[in-house]
C-alpha cells in the first residue's frame, strides 16, 4: 500500500466556478483519488478555497458585504457545489485560516533568515482620504491612449494597453472615488528566486516523466527573457495574511499583507492541517504527509491544475519550500491541464460565459457532467464543450452503453428466472474469451489510470462497456432460455457479476451510478478485480439482486435546444 497526496489547484474566492475550471483541476483530481483509493492506498487529497487578493476585496466590495462574511459565504457554497459533483476531498480548506496565516508567516521568516528576501522601496500611489496605499487596479482615470474615462491603473479594458497608475489622467481612487491622490515611498519584500533558479533547474531537470505541457511551461519560465525574476510577495491590502517574521513583527511592514500567489499554496499544507484539526488528531497527523523527517518520505505528491498555473507550482512554490531549508514535501507529479473552451468561444468567468457548476447541477446529476467533462479532459490541446457533443456522449456512452447493459441483464433476469443470483454452470468457450478480453482491458485501464491519461482510461473503460454487451447479444440468453435453461442461468450470472464489477471499475468516473450497481446487486464488495475470473464469481447464487430504476435517461433534442439557447447568452 502507498501513500498518496493529492492537491487540486484550490479556486478563488469569487463567484461559482464554470465547467472549464472544474475539468481543469478539481475533477481529475477527484478521478485520481478515487482510483487511488479503490486500489487500497493511503489517499489524502486536499483542496480549498483560495481567498486573498484584491478580487476577493472587489467582489465583496460589489456585493456590499464585509469580506470576512463574503469569504466564509462563498466557501459553503463552493464546497456545496463540490459535495454536488461528488469531489471527494479529505478536506476543502480555506486560505484564509489561523493554519495558512502561521505557515506562511513561518515560510516568509525562514527565507528571511536564509537571506532569500530583500527589502525594496518602491513609490506606489496612497489615497489621503482612504488612508491607504492602492494597488493598481484600485485606481480609475482616463485612458491616455483611448480616452475611455474608467481605464484601471494596470490596464485600459477598452484598448487592452497595459498601464501604470502614473499614465492615467485625473486619476481617482476606485474604493472611494477621491482625486486626493499621492505618491509616497512604501516598503515591499521580494522573494530573490533568481538565487535559488540553478536549484529549480536541477529540481525541473530531474523530472524526466513529467507531461510535456508542464515541464514546457516551467522550462520557457525559467529561461525566457531575463529569466527567473525576483518577485514581489508583500501587498498593501486589508484583506490577507499580515507581514510577519515567524511570530515576529516584520519592521517597515505593518499594515501589509503577503501577496496572494505567496499564500495559496501553502495553503495545500495548511489545508492538511485544517484536517488534522477537524478531526481532533494532532500535529503529527498531518507532519507525516509534509515532512521528509515526520514520516512523509514515502509519500508519493501530485498536483492537478490549469496550465496558467503552471509557473506558479513549478518555480514560486518550490521557491518557497527550498528556499526555507527546510524538509517540507516538494511535489513529485504535476498534472496539467490546457483549456476547455465553451461553443464557439471561451468559458468566461468576469462575462459570465458558459455553464457554470451550479447550473450545470440544476439541469443534470453529476455523473452526466462528470463523464462527459473526463472523458473529454483538455490534455492534449484545448477542448471544446458543444450540446450535440454532449447530447451524443451521454446517449450513446452512458444510456445505450452502460444503461441499457445494465437494464437488459436485470430485466431480463428478472423476468425469466428470478430475482436472485442464479446458479450456473462451468464457464464456457464464451466466458473464457470474455474474460480474457476483460482482463487485458482492465490491465490497460489501470495503467491509463495510474499514468493520469484521462481520456484514455475514459475510452478504455467505455470499451469495457462495450464488450458486455457484445458478450449478451453473442450469448443470447433469450434465445437459452427456451432450450438450456441451465445456460442462460450462467450467461445471467455472469452479467449480473459484470455489472457488479463495472461498478468498481466505473466509480472514480461515475461515482452515483456505480452506487445504484452495486446496491442493486445487493453487495457492498469493492474489491479491485485483480482475479477477473473470481471476480466473475463473488455474488453468490440465491443472493437477491434488484433492477435498478434507468441509470441514465437520453438527452433529448428539445431540452439540447433549450439549453443551448438559454446558456447561450450571459449570465445575470
Ligand atoms: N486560485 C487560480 C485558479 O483558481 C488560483 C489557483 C491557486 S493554486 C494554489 O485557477
Ligand atoms: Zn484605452
Amino acid at each position: 500500500m502507498a501513500r498518496i497526496l493529492i492537491t487540486s489547484a484550490i479556486p478563488y474566492i469569487n463567484g461559482i466556478k464554470h465547467l472549464g475550471n472544474l475539468v481543469g483541476s478539481q475533477l481529475p483530481a477527484d478521478l485520481f483519488a478515487r482510483y487511488m483509493r479503490a486500489r487500497g492506498h493511503e489517499v489524502m487529497f486536499i483542496c480549498a478555497t483560495d481567498e486573498h487578493g484584491t478580487p476577493a476585496e472587489l467582489a465583496a466590495a460589489k456585493a456590499g458585504k464585509p469580506v470576512e462574511d463574503y469569504c466564509a459565504e462563498m466557501h459553503e457554497v463552493q464546497k456545496e457545489l463540490a459535495a454536488g459533483f461528488r469531489l471527494s476531498f479529505d478536506h476543502f480548506g480555506r486560505s484564509s485560516s489561523q493554519r495558512n496565516h502561521r505557515l506562511t508567516q513561518h515560510f516568509a521568516g525562514k527565507l528571511a533568515e536564509n537571506g532569500l528576501i530583500q527589502e525594496v522601496s518602491e513609490k506606489q500611489v496612497f489615497s489621503i482620504d482612504d488612508n491607504r496605499f492602492l494597488p493598481d487596479r484600485y485606481i480609475t482615470g482616463t485612458c491616455p491612449n483611448c480616452g475611455n474615462t474608467s481605464a484601471r491603473g494596470d490596464q485600459c479594458e477598452e484598448c487592452t494597453k497595459q498601464l501604470d497608475p502614473t499614465d492615467l489622467i485625473n486619476p481617482r481612487s476606485s474604493i472611494s472615488g477621491s482625486t486626493n491622490l499621492e505618491v509616497r515611498e512604501t516598503k515591499h519584500l521580494y522573494l530573490r528566486q533568481r538565487a535559488l533558479r540553478d536549484k529549480l533547474e536541477a529540481w525541473i531537470d530531474s523530472k524526466t516523466d513529467w507531461p510535456i505541457l508542464t515541464t514546457s511551461i516551467a522550462k520557457k519560465w525559467l529561461n525566457d527573457g531575463d529569466g527567473l525574476q525576483d518577485r514581489g510577495i508583500t501587498r498593501d491590502l486589508y484583506w490577507g495574511i499580515p507581514v510577519k517574521k515567524g511570530d515576529a513583527p516584520w519592521p517597515g511592514m505593518e499594515g501589509k499583507v503577503f501577496y496572494v500567489w505567496f499564500d495559496a499554496p501553502i495553503e495545500y499544507i495548511a489545508g492538511t492541517a485544517e484536517w488534522a484539526d477537524a478531526n481532533g488528531l494532532d500535529d503529527a497527523a498531518w507532519e507525516r504527509w509534509w515532512r521528509t523527517d515526520k514520516g512523509a518520505s514515502d509519500v508519493t505528491y501530485y498536483q492537478f491544475m490549469g496550465k496558467d498555473n503552471v509557473p506558479f507550482h513549478t518555480l514560486s512554490f518550490p521557491a518557497t519550500i527550498l528556499g526555507s531549508g527546510e524538509p517540507w514535501k516538494l511535489v513529485d507529479y504535476l498534472k496539467s491541464f490546457n483549456y476547455l473552451n465553451y461553443d464557439g468561444g471561451q468559458f468566461s468567468t468576469s462575462q459570465g460565459r458558459g455553464v457554470f457548476m451550479d447550473q450545470a447541477l440544476s439541469i443534470l446529476p453529476a455523473d452526466y457532467w462528470r463523464w462527459w467533462l473526463l472523458s473529454h479532459a483538455p490534455e492534449n490541446s484545448d477542448s471544446e464543450f458543444t450540446w450535440e457533443n454532449f447530447q451524443a456522449s451521454v446517449n450513446k456512452d452512458l444510456a445505450d452503453v452502460l444503461g441499457n447493459f445494465v437494464s437488459r441483464v436485470t430485466k431480463f433476469a428478472k423476468s425469466k428466472l428470478g430475482e436472485a443470483i442464479p446458479d450456473g454452470g462451468d464457464f464456457t468457450p464464451a466466458e473464457t474469451a470474455l474474460i480474457a478480453d476483460l482482463g487485458a482491458r482492465i490491465r490497460d485501464y489501470e495503467t491509463l489510470m495510474a499514468q493520469m491519461e484521462v481520456r484514455k482510461a475514459a475510452a478504455e473503460l467505455r470499451a469495457i462497456w462495450v464488450i458486455g454487451n457484445e458478450y449478451l447479444q453473442a450469448a443470447a440468453p433469450w434465445s437459452a432460455v427456451k432450450t438450456d435453461p441451465a445456460r442462460a442461468s450462467a450467461i445471467v450470472r455472469l452479467s449480473l457479476n459484470l455489472i457488479r464489477v463495472y461498478a468498481i471499475l466505473s466509480r472514480p468516473f461515475i461515482p452515483d451510478a456505480a452506487a445504484t450497481m452495486m446496491t442493486a446487486m445487493g453487495s457492498d464488495d469493492w474489491t479491485w478485480p485483480e482475479d477477473v475470473p473470481a471476480a466473475l464469481r463473488a455474488l453468490a447464487p440465491g443472493d437477491a439482486f434488484s433492477v435498478p430504476e434507468n441509470l441514465f435517461r437520453k438527452i433529448t433534442d428539445e431540452e439540447r435546444a433549450d439549453w443551448q439557447q438559454k446558456f447561450s447568452g450571459i449570465r445575470t
